[in-house]
Formats: C-alpha cells, sequence, structure tokens
C-alpha cells in the first residue's frame, strides 16, 4: 500500500511537470540564434511560419496580400536596442556604420532606426555569421540608400532587386510580415488583427496575456518580450508597441532604392486600433528615422534554429524522466528505491 502511494505522488509529480512544461511552450518550433562575441553576443529568437503555398487574404491592405510559398522565420520579438548598441559595439563603431536610436532602456524597442540601418543591421547578422549580404550597398554613409542587385551580381533575383536570394537573414518582405500577423495556420483564415483570435486586441502597458496589444495612449513602449500577446504563428508585438518597417517599397514594385517603404502595426500611443489593422499600411523613405518606428527581422532558413527552447529541453528532460520511471516501476521497484538505488526494501 506504502509503496502504491508513493507511485501515485509521483505519477502526479511527473504528470504536473509534463503540463507545466507543455503550456510553457508556446511554440516548440521555435529557436534562438547568438550573434556577436564575447560580451557584446545577444540572442535572437525567431519563430517558424510555415503553411507554405497559404492563399493570400484579399480583405487587408494591399490586395492581395500575405501568401508565401515557402516556411520562413520571423523574429519572435522586435529588435531591441541591446541588439543595436552590440552591434555597433561588434561592427558600427569600428566601420563608421553606427546605427544611431533611442534611448528608453536595453530591452525597449529600437526606434528612429531608419529603413537603411535596419539593412545595415540585417546585412550584419548575415556577414558575421558567414553568410551574403541581403542588401547592395555601394556607398559608405550608414543611412544612404541601396542599390539594385544586378544580373551580374551572385545571388541576383530578378523577381526582387532588393534581395539577394542567397542571404539567410532579412528584413520581412510585405507577404512576410502580413502572413506572419494575420494569417492563422490552424483555421487558414486571416484575422484583422496579429492576435490569436484575429479580433481587436484589449489595450494595455504591457504584458502577455493574450488578445492584448500595447496601444491606447501608453507613456511609451513596452520591453519587447512584454508586448503583449502572440499572434496566431506565436510572434509578439506585429500589432501596436512600435511600427515595423517591411522590406518592400510602398508600390510593391521593389526598383528604387530611394523610394518609399512600408511600414505597419501601429504604436503605443495610438488611442485607437486602426493602425494595428490589416487594412494599414503607411510608408515612408529609407533613411527616415520616426521616434515610433522600429523593426524586427526574418530568416530565410526553413528549420528552426539548432538551439532548443529551454521549455523543449524541459519536454525532453520530463519525457526521459517518466521513461526511467516506468522501467523501473515494470521492475517491481519502488520509485524511492529505484532513485536511491535501493534493492530490496
Ligand atoms: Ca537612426
Ligand atoms: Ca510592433
Ligand atoms: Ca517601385
Amino acid at each position: 500500500m506504502i509503496r502504491l502511494q508513493a507511485l501515485f505522488r509521483t505519477c502526479t509529480v511527473i504528470t504536473s511537470l509534463v503540463m507545466t512544461a507543455i503550456s510553457a511552450s508556446d511554440s516548440v518550433s521555435a529557436g534562438i540564434i547568438t550573434f556577436g562575441t564575447g560580451s557584446n553576443q545577444f540572442n535572437m529568437d525567431f519563430t517558424t511560419i510555415g503553411s507554405p503555398g497559404n492563399a493570400a487574404d484579399t480583405t487587408g491592405t494591399p490586395n492581395p496580400a500575405g501568401a508565401v510559398s515557402y516556411t520562413y522565420q520571423m523574429g519572435t520579438y522586435e529588435v531591441s536596442e541591446d541588439m543595436i548598441t552590440k552591434y555597433n559595439a561588434n561592427f558600427g563603431t569600428a566601420n563608421s556604420l553606427v546605427i544611431t536610436k533611442d534611448t528608453r532602456g536595453v530591452n525597449k524597442p529600437a526606434t528612429s532606426v531608419s529603413w537603411n540601418e535596419g539593412a545595415r543591421f540585417v546585412n550584419w547578422l548575415n556577414t558575421s555569421t558567414g553568410g551574403v549580404a541581403a542588401y547592395k550597398f555601394t556607398t559608405n554613409g550608414v543611412n544612404d540608400n541601396i542599390a539594385l542587385w544586378s544580373v551580374s551580381d551572385t545571388g541576383y533575383d530578378p523577381a526582387n532587386l532588393f534581395r539577394n536570394s542567397l542571404a539567410t537573414y532579412v528584413l520581412p518582405s510585405m507577404d512576410e510580415w502580413y502572413k506572419a500577423a494575420f494569417y492563422n495556420p490552424l483555421t487558414s483564415l486571416y484575422g484583422n488583427y496579429a492576435t490569436a483570435n484575429g479580433l481587436e486586441p484589449t489595450k494595455v502597458a504591457s504584458g502577455t496575456v493574450a488578445n492584448t496589444a500595447v496601444y491606447g495612449g501608453q507613456s511609451g513602449p513596452a520591453d519587447i518580450t512584454l508586448a503583449g500577446g502572440l499572434s496566431a504563428f506565436g510572434i509578439m508585438g506585429l500589432s501596436g508597441n512600435v511600427w515595423e518597417w517591411d522590406e518592400t517599397e510602398s508600390d510593391l514594385n521593389n526598383n528604387s532604392g530611394s523610394s518609399s517603404r512600408g511600414r505597419r502595426g501601429g504604436q503605443w500611443a495610438e488611442s485607437f486600433s486602426g493602425s494595428l489593422k490589416s487594412s494599414r499600411r503607411l510608408g515612408n523613405t529609407p533613411p527616415f528615422a520616426g521616434s515610433n518606428v522600429g523593426f524586427r527581422v526574418a530568416s530565410l532558413s526553413s528549420s528552426a534554429a539548432a538551439v532548443p527552447e529551454p521549455a523543449s529541453c524541459m519536454v525532453w528532460s520530463v519525457m526521459g524522466l517518466a521513461g526511467w520511471w516506468y522501467r523501473n516501476a515494470k521492475r517491481g521497484r519502488s520509485t524511492f528505491s529505484a532513485f536511491w538505488g535501493v534493492r530490496g526494501e
């Protein structure tokens, strides 16, 4: 009887551990990539955007939008001030390519970062990890406009003259951003907002509660990991917190280094939710730096990053523990005696 009670208690503990691990694991397909060196390393979280070949939405702006034929990774959070500071320490200062930004706090989203500065940051993510630059800069100023890739360049893609087809890290295109924000892979439907249920989010100053977003006259942006609930794919802050650049020209044809680029999602001070909606896409020229405009990074890697999330490590640990318990239970050993190596009570 004592042995049965011990087994039951152990089973209850394992079950609760498994449940905790599962609920903590919002997205087991997420991955973490580390950039930089030494004390200037930082991690960037990515979440897989699957459902390749999804249909476009025909109810938003632009119309159509959101059809992506391949699996990619979306930055789970906006780019933080800390990431920009560490880019500058690793690369920007030494190469006279310092990215300027606002200073609200290390975990706040980086703002007053122009499209051109964002593209410089993304290029360094590629080149510092042995990859190919996404954007073609031919002049030295950090806020100079890009040139177009040409047919003689390796990685030239006639369908997108901005993006080198061999690059891994990029600014999300209009369609990549739209899909990550508004498409629900479970229902194959589009929502009007980047919330789990696709409906208008509740206004919050910060937090991670589902179907909330940081807007509604807040005094400033929340930390990138406290920027409201997740989109259906598991991405935070696509609605609200700070505006985010997309890669694509406002006219949807990437054929001019100086023409206006899209930005989406609205920001903390918006009174109403209109700017957060799938129907709202504004634009600015690529050197423009707005104190409520930031960005996030996408990765064209089809698989999640090599380093698993702590939550999924925990799932595997618990599964291993459960297997060990089962084997010992089968041999008729109580969990207590098996754990302490005691044979025969
Ligand atoms: Ca700047
Ligand atoms: Ca945002
Ligand atoms: Ca154009």
